[in-house]
């Protein structure tokens, strides 16, 4: 994968989203958002054929916007429609199973320390999210919050690698996450739950570029 493309990785599944996903999704690339995530999770979350068929409408707003369409977790979903890749995290099924069942597909992989960092590598990761860098809402099952330094010492080990923050990125912090070594950061309620999506995008991808 180019690096670049984690600029400005936009996540969310139904429930982050105060106007349908399919408009705040449209927002978001209008401002210029470089990748997006579907993760359909928690109360309220779709599943089944609703699940799919919502998931069959943001990967075509994706395709025409030209920007990788990743499913969170469900693996078998992501081979089903042909996502573009899928990210899971230490709970989920290991990176090296699925780097097997996507063949071609892009596998992001959520890491919380060096050792976790090395294993991705070793298990065929494309690229790694870690965090959450900041205090979050979203999630309530997240470990410690781990500030910028794990960024830097991932970004010593490996200067090439593909690295994303999360957790807790807001417009007044989103430069001190890309320089401490990410290449880009990682939202969901900056973006999802802003008055103006398209702005709250635009403003993020100015922050930093
Ligand atoms: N990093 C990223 C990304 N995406 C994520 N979904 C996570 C981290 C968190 O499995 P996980 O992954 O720990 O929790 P959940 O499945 O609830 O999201 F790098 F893409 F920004
Ligand atoms: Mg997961």
């Amino acid at each position: 994968m180019k690096k670049e493309q984690l600029a400005v990785y936009f996540i969310a599944g139904t429930p982050n989203c105060f106007q349908p996903i399919e408009e705040t999704l449209q927002q978001a690339i209008e401002g210029g958002i470089t990748m997006f995530q579907f993760r359909e999770k928690g109360e309220k979350a779709l599943t089944g054929k609703e699940k799919k068929e919502k998931a069959l409408a943001l990967q075509k707003i994706c395709k025409k916007a030209k920007i990788p369409f990743i499913i969170n977790d469900d693996i078998e979903l992501a081979m089903e429609i042909k996502a573009d890749g899928v990210h899971i995290g230490q709970e989920d099924e290991p990176a090296s199973v699925v780097r097997e069942k996507l063949k071609g597909g892009l596998v992001g992989v959520s890491v919380h320390t060096m050792e976790e960092f090395n294993q991705a590598l070793a298990d065929g990761a494309d690229y790694v999210g870690t965090g959450p860098v900041y205090p979050t809402s979203t999630k309530t099952d997240t470990r410690p919050v781990a500030g910028t330094a794990l960024i830097q010492k991932m970004r010593e080990s490996r200067p090439d690698f593909p690295i994303v923050g999360i957790g807790g990125i807001t417009l007044a912090n989103a430069s001190e996450v890309v320089q401490a070594g990410a290449d880009g950061i990682s939202i969901i309620t900056a973006i999802s739950q802003a008055d103006n999506p398209r702005q709250a995008a635009s403003q993020l991808w100015k922050a930093v570029k």
